[in-house]
């Protein structure tokens, strides 16, 4: 995603990509994570464990979920490095318990949530969405979580509030990108950053993730807390998340510093605009042969259209 005039993929993705092809016709859940035995060994969370939650019929996609095995072995999680097996390999160094969230800026209630807390905040809900990544690929996963306006709610956003900023963990220990000496040539200006506007953070869309496939969340796909923002390229999903603060000013994001003409502020997904070193109009699902069209906000434009309303999506991609 960072370095210019790369390919859209590197030949060692393509290959990789090839491998996991063959593999993943004979590996299912509970054998996939039999291959990660230090993952469960060596965190004191509960990663993998049974997470019960209703389906929430209203957030359904009847398109068929990606393997789990896929979801979990292709990532992108920078602080783990650059290439998409990287998470799966080192995420074992990630200590999602304990962990807390801090949740302040213009509130009249800021709190900070242990985030077992957190996960009884709220009713759990599972919503199948599909998250489509910048770099021209996506997945249907089947998440668990509740909605971030919940969250938002209790701490009472006063009104000079506008915009909700994001931050990931940052300790070099437990994320070895994050390590300075390193042949760290893709490093971001960590901690991770995002940031949504507060109507898209209160959407209903908008989920604060806990879990997927009925487990609680892996760490390569951000423990022990995330957003998934359904209708926004997937690098606006902040993973492993440790502050929610609200602002004023619209948050420089992590991205946005890196390469502003590249990763702007909105990052909706837009078919109609292209990154500027490819085309966005298609993307490959993974698991498919074939590529698909890419919806508009993929494909959740009557839900998210209006926020919209007025603006010059070119202008504000
Ligand atoms: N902290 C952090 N969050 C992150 C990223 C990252 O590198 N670091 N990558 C983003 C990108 S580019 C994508 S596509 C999604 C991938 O989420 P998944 O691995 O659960 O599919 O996470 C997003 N969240
Ligand atoms: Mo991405």
């Amino acid at each position: 995603m960072l370095i210019k005039r790369a390919p859209m993929f590197k030949a060692s993705e393509i290959t990789d990509l090839k491998l996991y092809c063959n593999r993943r016709e004979f590996m299912v859940g509970a054998a996939a994570l039999a291959l990660f035995p230090t993952v469960a060994a060596a965190t004191s969370t509960p990663s993998g464990q049974p997470l019960k939650a209703t389906r929430n019929p209203a957030f359904n996609n009847s398109d068929a979920a990606t393997k789990f095995e896929s979801a979990t072995t292709y990532n992108n999680f920078y602080e783990f490095g650059v290439n998409k097996e990287d998470p799966a390999r080192l995420a074992h160094t990630l200590r999602p318990r304990p962990w807390t969230v801090q949740v302040d800026g213009h509130v009249a209630k800021p709190k900070t949530y242990d985030v077992n807390d957190l996960l009884r905040l709220s009713p759990l809900e599972e919503r199948v969405y599909a998250l489509r990544c910048v770099e021209g690929w996506s997945m249907v996963i089947p998440w668990i979580g509740f909605p971030l306006a919940s969250l938002l709610k209790r701490v009472e956003p006063t009104g000079q509030a506008k915009f909700v900023e994001f931050t990931t963990l940052l300790d070099p220990e437990q994320f070895p990108a994050q390590r300075k000496g390193l042949l760290n040539f893709s490093s971001l200006d960590w901690p991770y950053v995002e940031g949504l506007r507060l109507d898209e953070a209160m959407h209903p869309l908008t989920l604060l993730t806990v879990g997927m496939y009925g487990q609680v969340l892996p760490n390569q796909n951000g423990a022990p807390i995330r957003v998934v923002v359904p209708w926004k390229y997937g690098f606006k999903s902040a993973k492993s998340i440790v502050r929610i603060r609200l602002v004023s000013d619209q948050p420089k994001t992590a991205w946005e510093k890196a390469q502003p003409q590249e990763y702007g502020f909105y990052s909706n997904v837009n078919p109609m605009v292209d990154h500027p070193r490819w085309s966005q109009a298609s993307e490959r699902r993974i698991g498919e042969f074939l590529r698909r069209k890419t919806p508009m906000f993929n494909g959740y434009a009557d839900q998210v259209g209006s926020l919209y309303a007025g603006m010059d999506l070119r202008k504000y991609f």
